[in-house]
């Protein structure tokens, strides 16, 4: 059997979008911005996407969602040109992100600091969350920008996005959030939140890779990092992939379908998964389940290190992973185990289970059984934890 867990590094593309994906390949395929029929064939249907793009995020007409190619650019983006806009020019010198940001905020920030902006990585307490009003303590007049993720690609945590964009707001301070883990599993809703601006990524909500978006809320509009062209208004140049915008709108309308219909079956499924796994002894997971994406589960085993159960789990045809796919080489710690201040050996044993609309019951089932036997492998040859198979579970 080949079980699919990692659904926070990428999802399957739907088979509905790959259907209206498909004739932009062969067919449809002229550069939408050229002067002739294969270019205008291209733009009712692109209209239409980006209109089913602005209705999944209720973004009103007047603000601008600028298609990019993935959410590491939209990331880059804005934090490159606040400090263009800001810092370069003196107006201010200071940028806060939480210190489990994805690594395309995080390493942009380092690179920002190198150039000489202040930045405060702001803490999560033991649970994985973030404490809206720690946000006042760090916020100066010389901050130009508050960027925290809606929901963390290695727990799950939601973070009080509404709660920051109010005081980010009452402090006059631009505010970004990286809805990637996001979208299809929290309701987005541009005309009431606070956001000035908001990434998000088609490859995790059952869209194509290589396409993605930045919102930018009216009047906040930032300059672009590629020039080049005169495609989506001046803001984003390079030629439109036409195939991944028609993708991401029709991903982008099933997962705001899903939020409503598939949503309780997915998390009945996570939390059957996470209540069997939790019956073995010496098992932890980060975050409480409501206060978590449906979808996502870290959890520890301790003694036995993450790669070594992937491995197992890899045998068995599961793929999960440690934690973000960027980071998935560096056999590091989990930054995300480390920023709560787990225990040294408990940090090295998390592993990440992210489930989608496409898993089954059948597949948990076949991952509990692979878990308990990888558990029991792998703590038996273990020569740091004292193992007894009686010991196994607390209760079955
Ligand atoms: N996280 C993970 O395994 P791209 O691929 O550039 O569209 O998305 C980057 C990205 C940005 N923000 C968050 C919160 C993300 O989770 C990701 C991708 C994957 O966790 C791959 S590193």
């Amino acid at each position: 059997m080949r079980v699919y867990l990692d659904n926070n590094a990428t999802t399957i593309v739907d088979p509905q979008v790959k259907t209206v994906m498909d004739p932009f390949f062969c067919q449809y395929y002229g550069n939408p911005n050229s002067l002739h029929a294969f270019a205008s064939d291209t733009h009712i249907d692109l209209n239409r996407s980006l209109e089913k793009i602005y209705a999944g995020i209720n973004a009103p007409k007047e603000d601008s969602v600028v298609v990019t190619s993935c959410a590491t650019e939209s990331n880059n983006w804005v934090l490159k040109s606040i400090y263009f806009d800001y810092i370069l020019t003196g107006r201010k010198n200071h940028i806060i992100i939480s210190e489990v940001e994805h690594p395309s905020i995080i390493a942009t920030a380092r690179f920002l600091e190198s150039l000489g902006t202040k930045v405060t990585y702001l803490p999560i307490n033991s649970e994985g969350l973030i404490e809206a009003h720690t946000i006042r303590d760090f916020i100066t007049d010389k901050t130009a920008l508050v960027s925290i993720m809606w929901a963390n690609n290695e727990t799950g945590a939601i973070f009080p996005i509404e709660e920051i964009a109010e005081i980010c707001q009452e402090k006059g301070v631009l505010f970004h959030t990286d809805a990637v883990q996001a979208i299809g599993k929290v309701p987005v809703n541009m005309q009431e939140l606070k956001v000035d601006y908001l990434t998000f990524s088609a490859h995790k909500f059952h869209g194509p890779k290589g396409i993605g978006a930045l919102y930018m809320r009216k009047g906040k509009e930032l300059k672009p990092l590629l020039h080049g062209g005169e495609h989506m208004g001046g803001l984003r140049s390079g030629t439109l992939n036409v195939p991944g915008i028609v993708g991401m709108g029709k991903a982008m309308e099933l997962a705001v379908d899903s939020l409503m219909f598939d949503m309780p079956d997915v998390k009945a499924l996570r939390d059957h998964l996470e209540d069997e796994l939790l019956k073995i002894n010496d098992t932890f997971v980060v975050t409480p389940r409501e206060k978590r994406t449906h979808n996502t589960m870290l959890i520890s085993f301790r003694g036995i290190e993450g790669e070594a159960m992937l491995w197992d789990l890899n045998k068995a045809g599961i793929g999960a992973s440690t934690g973000s796919a960027c980071a998935s080489e560096d056999l590091e710690s989990n930054p995300v185990m480390e920023a709560i201040g787990a225990e040294a050996d408990l940090a090295h044993t998390a592993i990440r289970f992210s489930l989608s609309r496409f898993t089954t019951k059948e597949e948990v089932d076949y991952t509990i059984g692979v878990v308990h036997e990888a558990v029991k492998r792998l703590r038996g040859i273990s020569s740091s934890y004292a193992y007894t198979p009686k010991d196994h579970v607390s209760e079955l």
